[in-house]
């Protein structure tokens, strides 16, 4: 298991959050993720054999957010 913390820009409301969170906790490898809209960032925990950041960091941004 790999933990990240990603930085997300774009977010306009706490609906954008849990949009995102529901996006991502459906990828494959995805164990956990929590976004916090105040603090713009998302902690997501996921199996580095399955997923990885590249892969959460684009689906984040067809959503229309940018993850860095
Ligand atoms: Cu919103």
């Amino acid at each position: 298991m790999e933990k990240i913390e990603l930085k997300i820009e774009g977010m306009h409301c706490g609906a954008c959050a849990t949009g995102i969170q529901m996006l991502v906790s459906q990828m494959d490898g995805v164990k956990e993720i929590f976004v916090d809209y105040n603090a713009k960032k998302g902690n997501i925990e996921f199996d580095s054999t399955k997923v990885n950041k590249d892969a959460i960091v684009k689906a984040i941004a067809e959503l229309g957010y940018t993850a860095t």
